[in-house]
């Protein structure tokens, strides 16, 4: 059976029904430290979970027989920066934790890295799979130092953790969390409801991102690939598109002509953002586990206001 640890939040609310519908709902166990609204915890089973609860982690283990456990949960950037102890405490002990229980009852292990990982000195442009990491956000600093930790993992004690450096995600199904990239996400609400929006980054800032289904196929075809092909484990550049707030505003423009996008730029995540890099090189994930996206600028924008529209006007 698999775990999906943070199972509630922005990418778990998705990857759950996913790998339900692949694998069977009473197969997929949801975990988060918050009971969810509605089909999360309705459609297949759901466990209250601290991810820093070692007991409860190692309990649901072994009550439901688990053999792959999707590791999710995080203080993504902004929020991080705000508390850097809490973040470090869950992002790094939370993630101890569970790669102790993969190794003890021999589970697989997929957890997310981020481009957060990269930092000012790593180059921006097309930045490689293999490069200099000296992030200067805490959230990066926890990104890196996951990497690491599951490598070893995986090189002292044969422990299968698997990972992507994922980019901003953009989804409509759960509301943004705190991350950097969530202008991406908070453009849409404001285009369908006020046809207006002021960001929070410089209309320049250019960064990597990719639509939640391809963030999704993205774990479940690294967590299936045939581990004999991989080169590299934790984690891998994966990209989508790689746009700037300017160019996603024209884009929305498209459906919505009288869309006004305005600048009102906010200091703590306008740092952060200048610290990532603007275009991810994924070509190691393409040819050892065969990634490829689904969805552009354009394929994106256009699902994301059809199923916003309906989300909001219903
Ligand atoms: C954040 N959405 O903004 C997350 C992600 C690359 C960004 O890690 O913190």
């Amino acid at each position: 059976r698999i775990l999906v640890s943070g199972g509630a939040g922005q990418i778990g609310s998705e990857l759950v029904p996913a790998l339900r519908e692949r694998y069977g709902a009473d197969n997929v166990i949801c975990g988060d430290i918050k009971i969810p609204q509605g089909s999360l915890a309705e459609d297949g089973p759901f466990v209250q979970l601290d991810c820093l609860d070692e007991e409860k982690v190692i309990e649901t283990i072994k009550k439901f027989n688990v053999g792959t456990i999707y590791h999710l949960p995080a203080l993504l950037s902004a929020t991080a920066e705000r508390n850097p102890q809490k973040a470090w405490n869950i992002n790094m002990n939370g993630l101890l934790i569970a790669l102790e229980a993969a190794r003890e009852f021999k589970c697989s292990i997929f957890v997310p890295s981020s481009i957060a990982a990269f930092g000012p000195s790593t180059p921006r442009v097309k930045t490689p799979q293999d490069t200099i990491q000296r992030p200067q956000t805490i959230y990066g600093i926890t990104k890196v130092a996951g990497e690491l930790l599951c490598d070893y993992y995986f090189i002292k004690w044969g422990v299968d953790a698997r990972g992507v450096r994922y980019p901003g995600i953009i989804s409509y199904k759960t509301p943004p969390g705190g991350g950097t990239t969530d202008y991406a996400v908070d453009i849409f609400y404001g285009a369908i409801k006020e046809k207006r929006y002021e960001c929070f980054l410089r209309e320049d800032t250019r960064l990597d991102m990719m639509y939640m289904p391809d963030a999704v196929k993205a774990a479940i075809s690294l967590m299936e690939a045939d581990p004999s092909k991989l080169v590299h484990r934790n984690a891998f550049n994966i990209t989508a598109m790689s746009f700037t707030p300017h160019e996603l505003a024209q884009e929305i423009k498209k459906h919505i002509p009288d869309f006004v996008i305005s600048y009102s730029v906010d200091p703590l995540r306008q740092s952060i953002a200048d610290t990532w890099p603007d275009s991810l090189d994924d070509t190691c994930a393409r040819e050892e586990w065969g990634w490829s996206p689904d969805y552009d600028i354009s394929q994106m924008t256009k699902d994301m206001l059809e199923n916003l529209k309906k989300k909001l006007l219903n």
